[in-house]
């Protein structure tokens, strides 16, 4: 079984019962003149994860592994949008790659080194957790996932959250410290303490070299 090294200790991944998630890597929140820079955020802080996730996915396609993609959006009549999250503003306004997290429009989709390829799911999810209002958990029970290795943007928010309703569902998480991004760099380095401390309370924390290392290993 591949194992990598990480904090808090050695992660073990059956081929069989593994999903690679690839969470909101999305044009409004990764392209220059996108929503996430229009809030005064620094993009940079997570398009510098495209390479290193895009080398990722491109060994695990290879050796004919699932990937499960996500994306934060609504619906155009933003009817699937909590009034909470609608009153702060910006989703649904039309912002430079159309209307701003709405599904269809051209900045809710997923960056063009990161496409999905044909036969991948993409999971279109209205809160910051991938669970919630979402089918994800029977897509993951047809995989046959106990444990998924987790990348995307936010490290603090979509990714924490999903992280965390993942380990209270009973899946064994990796976070990839190099493929997940905040716009913040200290939110970055405490998100990932935050995973792995108290002996992984939510799951594991590594880099994606090391999985593909442990991939390459087991041919
Ligand atoms: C945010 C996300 N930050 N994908 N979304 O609003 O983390």
């Amino acid at each position: 079984m591949p194992t990598v090294d990480a904090t808090p200790g050695p992660f073990s991944f059956d081929t069989d019962s593994t999903v690679l998630l690839v969470i909101d890597m999305q044009r409004d929140f990764l392209l220059p003149g996108g929503f996430g820079e229009s809030l005064g955020n620094d993009v940079s802080q997570l398009s510098r994860t495209i390479e290193p996730l895009s080398t990722l996915m491109a060994a695990w396609r290879a050796a004919g592994l699932p990937i499960v993609h996500t994306r934060e959006g609504h619906l155009p009549d933003l009817s699937d949008c909590p009034p909470a999250k609608l009153a702060r503003g910006g989703i649904g306004e039309q912002g430079a790659f159309g209307r701003i997290l709405v599904r269809g429009e051209y900045g809710h989709d997923i960056v063009d080194e990161l496409a999905p390829v044909d036969g991948e799911i993409v999971v279109d999810k209205p809160g910051k957790g991938a669970f919630y209002a979402t089918e994800l958990s029977g897509i993951l029970d047809k995989f046959g996932a106990r444990r998924l290795i987790v990348t995307g943007v936010t490290t603090e928010v979509c990714v924490h959250t999903t992280v965390r309703e993942a380990n209270d569902r009973g899946y064994d998480c990796l976070v990839l410290a190099d493929c997940v991004g905040s716009y913040f760099p200290e939110f970055q380095r405490v998100g990932l303490e935050m995973i792995a401390a108290q002996g992984g309370i939510f799951g594991w924390v590594a880099d994606s070299p090391t999985v593909i290392a442990a991939l390459q290993e087991q041919k």
